[in-house]
């Protein structure tokens, strides 16, 4: 039986696809609000194709429990948020579901953690804690980093088809792990060192964020003089070697804003560009607020509260607000700005900030100009409703000519 530890948006995806494909599955969550709702059929989040996985794998036996489970494997997605001051990690989640799992494991039981952490937070805080506890590494217990892979909005697909890795001390576990994940990982599936595991991960987003940085300063390098960067960056793609990205609002997620920062955290000396890309990512929010205004100027708009900000999510298609370029701006505005901008978010059913709205027409009746922070696809259904506004389109995804971009 495989116990997955933290049903959120990677252990929830996880344990039912293990589940579906034929394992015998118990996923444990210390909320007892999650497991009740798994347990009476709510899924709490919103993602493609999570549904009809849910359904097979309940047909299959999937169980729920805040309780952790006697067994030999257990597979750990618990969150590894990250200090906001020193950009380190956090592996107090970690380390007390390790805690929770020794105290009901079998012996020689293998405990593959899924959660990104920074470069060495295995050598440094796991096994340590593991050895505090009395257990022998390598035998009493097998620590394996299993790192996560999958998109946000297209995670059931990616489950099956992306390549992973596993970072193990020593092949025998490594081997059993991994025919774990062959029951529906259809890709390659890739043996290393734990080390090499962890940094592989970090370093995968932290391609990214940089790859972003770059259409991003290439955005405002065009806005300060008048190109457009879209002709351009759609005109150099055709180069067989390049492959620009789209400029946005920022980045956000927790996983692309969130990881560099622990190269920058681990290895301050020597990761110049690293820091830089984080900073430019960083500073888009302020970059489309500014636009804003000066659209707002343009067009004779002087009241703010005639403008709405479409979109909260960190991108499109998912409920999925953290670190979202949309709560970025806001939190830059309240500085300088008492009358707040309208938002609406088709997504997002929570009340998270002042002036959101649960209603897109009501929304429209009260606002003048629209800022498009995300491109989901509701508003590409619905973008003839937006005929008389002034847009701001961050994303580059309407078709309209009568936009302003950044
Ligand atoms: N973004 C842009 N321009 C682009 C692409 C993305 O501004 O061209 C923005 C998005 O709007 C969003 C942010 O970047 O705010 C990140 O979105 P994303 O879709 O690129 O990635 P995430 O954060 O949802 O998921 C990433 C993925 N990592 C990589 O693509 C290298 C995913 O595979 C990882 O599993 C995930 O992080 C994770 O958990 O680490």
């Amino acid at each position: 039986m495989i116990n997955v530890i933290g049903l959120g948006y990677i252990g929830l995806p996880t344990a039912l696809m293990l589940a579906a494909s034929g394992n015998e599955v118990i996923g444990t969550d210390v909320k007892k609000e999650t497991v009740s709702k798994l347990q009476n059929g709510e899924i709490p989040f919103e993602e493609v194709g999570i549904q009809e996985l849910y359904d097979e794998a309940v047909n299959k036996g999937v169980q729920f429990s805040t309780e952790y489970q006697e067994t030999d494997t257990y597979i750990v997605t618990v969150p590894t948020p990250y200090m906001k001051s020193s950009k380190k990690i956090d592996p107090s989640y970690i380390l007390s579901a390790v805690e929770s799992i020794l105290k009901v494991a079998k012996k020689g039981a293998i405990v593959a953690i899924e959660s990104t952490v920074s470069p060495g937070t295995m050598d440094k805080f796991v096994k340590p804690k593991i050895e505090e506890l009395g257990f022998k590494l390598g035998e009493d217990i097998h620590l394996i980093h299993t790192p996560e892979r999958i998109l946000p909005g297209n995670m059931v697909y990616e489950l099956r088809h992306n390549s992973r890795t596993v970072g193990a001390d020593d092949l025998e576990p490594a081997e059993k792990i991994k025919a774990v994940y062959e029951t529906f990982c259809e890709s390659e599936i890739v043996i290393t060192d734990i080390r090499s595991a962890e940094m592989t991960k970090v370093v995968e987003n932290t391609y990214r964020d940089i790859n972003i940085a770059f259409a991003n300063e290439l955005a405002k390098i065009c806005r300060s003089d008048d190109m457009d960067v879209y002709e351009i960056i759609r005109i150099a793609n055709k180069h067989p070697r390049v492959s620009i990205l789209n400029p946005g609002p920022g980045v956000g997620g927790h996983c692309i804003s969130v990881d560099p920062w622990f190269l920058v955290g681990d290895y301050p000396g020597l990761t110049n560009l690293i820091l830089t890309a984080r900073h430019t990512n960083d500073s888009m929010p302020e970059h489309v607020l500014q636009r804003t205004y000066e659209i707002m100027l343009e067009n004779g708009i002087t009241d703010p509260s005639r403008v709405g900000l479409y979109g909260l999510a960190y991108k499109a298609n998912v409920d999925d607000v953290r670190e979202s370029p949309t709560l970025q701006l806001l939190d830059k505005m309240a500085k300088n700005l008492s009358n707040g901008l309208k938002v609406y978010d088709p997504w997002v059913k929570q009340d998270l900030v002042h002036n959101q709205y649960q209603d897109f027409e009501a929304f429209l009746n009260d606002v003048d100009m629209v800022v498009v922070m995300v491109g989901h696809d509701h508003i590409k259904q619905h973008e003839s409703e937006l005929l008389g506004k002034i847009i701001l389109d961050t994303q580059n995804i309407l078709q309209t000519e009568q936009r302003y971009f950044i």
